[in-house]
């Protein structure tokens, strides 16, 4: 019999397109895109679409009988900028959602769990420059409490009940096929839409904010590159370091002047995200993705820009 992949969260940024690599992979009948909302591109077509409330555990377990998966991607989340509107619904989305996949996914015999954490799990006190896998970690933001929280029940799942679940801490990930979903590190997106609309780009973070950041495609390879990675290899429960480039507004204005020579880069005062930035990583060590399961990064700033400029003027 076929094994089955839910991928929960399927129509957001990294939902849709892992759930097309996936595709490719298992075959579109083996892989399930669940989301709370209908997808409006063509992954409905392409295989199972279930809806699907984290927070609904009938809904959830029902979907869980139908299935009986054998892996999950749980990606349902609510990032570092709209968590803060609204801590205590990040909170319950990020937390308990987590809880009840991990629960059913025992009750369910599932081989594989796959939960996204970020860098946001750092905070003002832990190390700028190359962050390491093990340092001061005080987030200071609802969505980066959650995450660290969430890797610490990950790895108590793993260590107590022999679930293998696996993560990865995503920087700021760049795409052109979905939208970003209300993080800190969206205007390296928006920067690309608004150069190619009207060739001028309003930063709301300032010039000298460097931020860890990674192009889509990398992320998806690597992130389905740790869940086939063998079990005896994997040395962190919590959740892997992992990075691809890190620039500031300053430097990707000065990559998209290369193509597009007349782009003006402006910055407004007092955005709330600002502080978010300035309490997360520069720069990233993953020397234990590397080690374990081979991580290597394709795309610098350079040929992502190209990349993103490439697809967005079609
Ligand atoms: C965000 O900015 O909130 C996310 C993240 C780094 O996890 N992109």
């Amino acid at each position: 019999m076929h094994e089955t992949t839910l991928v929960i969260g399927a129509n957001g940024q990294i939902g849709t397109e892992l759930v097309t690599e996936l595709r490719n992979i298992y075959g579109s009948d083996y892989v399930v895109a669940c989301d709370i909302r209908r997808p409006d591109y063509d992954t409905k077509n392409a295989g199972p679409f279930e809806f699907v409330n984290v927070l609904d555990k009938e809904n959830l377990k029902a979907i869980f009988q139908k299935y009986k998966p054998s892996a999950i991607y749980l990606l349902a989340a609510i990032l570092s900028a709209t968590g803060e509107q609204n801590p205590k619904l990040a909170w319950d989305l990020n937390m308990n959602g987590l809880l009840n996949v991990l629960d059913f996914a025992l009750d369910f015999n599932v081989k594989k769990v796959y939960w996204p954490s970020s860098i946001a799990v750092f905070g003002p006190n832990s190390p700028k420059e190359h962050t390491s896998q093990y340092c001061v970690m005080d987030p200071n933001t609802v969505y980066g409490i959650s995450k660290l929280a969430g890797e610490r029940w990950c790895e108590y799942y793993f260590n107590k009940h022999g679930l293998d679940v696996r993560s990865i801490r995503y920087p700021g990930l760049i795409s052109w096929k979905a939208a970003p979903g209300g993080g800190t590190t969206d205007y390296a997106i928006h920067i690309f839409h608004d150069a190619l609309k009207k060739a001028s780009y309003n930063s709301f973070l300032n010039a000298e904010t460097r931020l860890p950041m990674m192009y889509m495609d990398d992320a998806i390879r690597g992130t389905i590159e740790l869940m086939e990675a063998p079990v005896e290899k994997l040395s962190i429960r919590s959740s892997y370091n992992f990075t691809g480039m890190d620039f500031t507004p300053e430097e990707l204005a000065i990559e998209i002047r290369k193509h597009i020579p007349d782009f003006k880069l402006n910055y407004s005062a007092h955005d709330p995200r600002q502080a978010i930035a300035d309490s997360w990583p520069k720069s990233i060590d993953d020397s234990f993705a590397q080690r374990d399961w081979n991580w290597k990064p394709e795309f610098d700033m350079a040929r992502m820009t190209e990349e993103m400029l490439r697809h967005l003027r079609k």
